[in-house]
């Protein structure tokens, strides 16, 4: 199987992550940016991730990605029904902040996506109508650090554990995991440590990188 991903991507890492916690083999093709031809030969629209299945047929959309490979590779499932409205709940509050701290980091750290100055300029163009420019997220960021920080302290007592949020791993961890995996792009961030274990831990056992090492 081959799975099409922008670094970045959320989204893609949600799909990387049932691959990597189920020792699944997997081909990854970062695209550029700015591809377009690629991803709608593939599935009609400009997207990813996009998985190639066995059967060279192409299935878009991370979450029915998440379900088909945990269904019908790697032996039984492993994605438990645990669920927590209080983690839902924080997810959706990180969602308020989160972009407009990282996309201006992005373009800045060396992903494969963004290898050329037309992919970065497509990018920022994309984002040109649903955030504040760039210089003025990045201006921001002393502000939108203190709300995440909050957030983190109330969510730091809700991880039961550094290998599943809910102490079993679950679709939760499937959402949250990509959104804090991103926020690791943001140097002045504090990670509290359950948060920070808790991360390292779920990098390890999904094989997804994190951006301490780059961040801006
Ligand atoms: N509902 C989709 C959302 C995927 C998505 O929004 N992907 C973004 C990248 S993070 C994308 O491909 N956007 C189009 C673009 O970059 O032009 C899923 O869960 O897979």
């Amino acid at each position: 199987m081959k799975l099409y991903i922008y670094e970045h991507c959320p989204f893609c890492v949600r799909a990387r992550m049932i691959f990597g916690l189920k020792n699944i083999p997997v081909e990854q093709q970062v695209l550029l940016s700015d591809d377009s031809k690629s991803p709608i030969s593939m599935i009609g629209e400009k997207m990813v991730p996009i998985l190639q299945k066995d059967d060279g047929s192409f299935m878009p959309e991370s979450l029915d990605i998440v379900d088909y490979v945990d269904q019908n590779y790697g032996g039984k499932p492993i994605l438990t029904d645990v669920s927590s409205s209080e983690i839902a709940e924080l997810i959706k509050q990180l969602q308020q902040y989160d972009y407009r701290l990282e996309c201006p980091r992005y373009v800045k750290m060396n992903l494969l996506e963004f290898t050329t100055q037309s992919a970065i300029n497509d990018f920022v163009a994309s984002k040109a109508n649903k955030m504040p420019s760039f210089d003025d997220c990045l201006a921001q960021s002393d502000i939108l650090i203190s709300e995440i920080n909050n957030i983190f302290n109330k969510l730091e007592s809700l991880i039961i554990c550094p290998n599943a949020c809910n102490g079993r791993l679950s679709l939760d961890d499937i959402l949250l995991f990509p959104i804090l995996r991103n926020l690791t792009c943001v140097k002045d961030l504090i990670f509290p440590t359950k948060i920070k274990a808790y991360l390292q831990t779920v990098a390890k056992q999904s094989k997804v990188d994190l951006f301490f090492d780059r961040a801006i």
